[in-house]
């Protein structure tokens, strides 16, 4: 049994599947900036490896002529400069089951609003580790237009190399998170962040790194991760169709709560939406991939019928550009609110989620960002 050696996990992450472990975060710590270590989602394909001596561990880069160069995870962090950013991984089936239920079906783990998480990431840059390897990463040879990783249980993808060495990228491999050692669930003793792209490719228990001119060839790299248009069915030319990389605009709703306007009272809401009688506070997320900043988010009452723009909660993002999901919160009385609550977030290059789950359906149900609509329950 290969997952013999899995970790203890919390009992409040919701589990999609044992084994391997699948576990969403549960809905209310979707609504803290930085989510809790042990209620960030896991998504593995196969099982933890169980590495004992973290810092000992190898990892390998070899560059596109062949020159390998070896490091301990000890060397990594004793040697190279540490940044620490805040980015979010979102899997890129978050929300799967939406397109499943508001469109047709569609093969995956079929994720709720919780494959998504934010942390504190501390690390040294990937581009250093290159630089240090050999790698021109100011000037990248013809040949090297991809960098590839390894994980130790053999999962594998692979990134743009312009995005590895982009010094405003923010690549990193990553010891921490949180301030905390890496959790084994999460890549323990070392991990790719690769930020503003889906999670897929933040590769965990990293153990090779290749330059080289082509993709990964591993099968999360060729034969999944990409999407295909609504009417072209299973039966698709994998070769054909481009590799997702970069996340697009999303956002959902992660609650709504009835609040009587004495509570509400003198609320900063309460005189934002100029609220004086009993209210609805809706809350929840948005994030765009490619370090797009969230401009605007939009929520409607009643179905989409009328909108207003909720207000965008400060936060303390480290980073070169935006990695982090913004929250958001809102509030409309009581008596303007009808059967479903939606909204719909707008990235700063003025990208807008669908409003249908067909626009972007794909049998395999990546990439889910329709309104998220939400049924306000009638019991007050
Ligand atoms: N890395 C390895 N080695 N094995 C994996 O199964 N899953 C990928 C990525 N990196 C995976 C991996 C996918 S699909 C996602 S969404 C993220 O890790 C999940 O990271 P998390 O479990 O830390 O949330
Ligand atoms: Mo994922």
């Amino acid at each position: 049994d290969p997952f013999k050696a899995d970790p203890q996990r919390s009992d409040t992450l919701v589990v999609r599947s044992e084994r391997p472990c699948n576990a969403e975060t549960p809905e209310d710590q979707l609504g803290t900036f930085i989510t809790p270590s042990n209620q960030h989602y896991v998504r593995n394909h196969l099982w933890v490896p169980d590495v004992k001596d973290g810092d000992n561990h190898r990892l390998v880069v070899e560059l596109t002529d062949g020159t390998e160069k070896e490091y301990s995870v000890a060397e990594i962090r004793n040697n190279f400069k540490h940044h620490t950013i805040t980015a979010t991984l979102q899997c890129s089936g978050n929300r799967r089951a939406h397109m499943t239920a508001e469109a047709r079906a569609t093969s995956g783990l079929q994720w709720d609003i919780g494959a998504i998480s934010n942390t504190q990431w501390t690390g040294v840059r990937l581009r250093d580790i290159l630089h240090d390897a050999g790698l021109s990463v100011d000037m990248l040879p013809e040949d090297a237009k991809h960098v590839q990783f390894v994980g130790a249980e053999a999962y594998g993808a692979s990134v743009p190399a312009i995005k590895a060495v982009d010094r405003y990228g923010d690549v990193l491999l990553v010891f921490e998170m949180n301030g905390k050692p890496l959790m084994r669930d999460h890549g323990f003793p070392l991990r790719l962040l690769c930020p503003g792209h889906v999670a897929a490719r933040s590769v965990k228990w990293l153990n090779r790194i290749v330059v080289s001119d082509e993709e990964s060839w591993s099968q999360w790299q060729r034969r999944d991760y990409k999407c295909f248009g609504p009417n072209e069915g299973s039966k698709v030319d994998w070769d054909e169709a481009t590799s997702i990389q970069e996340t697009p605009v999303q956002s959902a709703i992660t609650s709504i709560t009835n609040i009587s306007k004495n509570r509400l009272a003198n609320s900063e809401l309460a005189k934002v939406y100029g609220l004086e009688e009993d209210a609805v506070k809706v809350a929840g997320y948005a994030m765009s991939g490619g370090g797009r900043d969230i401009v605007r988010v939009d929520v409607s009452p009643d179905d989409g019928k009328t909108w207003r723009q909720a207000c965008l909660i400060d936060d303390e993002s480290k980073g070169s550009k935006a990695w982090s999901w913004k929250r958001w919160e809102i509030a409309f009385a009581k008596h303007d609110v009808a059967k479903h609550v939606v909204v719909k977030a707008i990235d700063e290059s003025y990208n807008c989620q669908p409003e249908s789950y067909e626009a972007t359906y794909n049998f395999k149900g990546n990439l889910t960002t329709g309104w998220h609509r939400v049924r306000v329950s009638d019991d007050g």
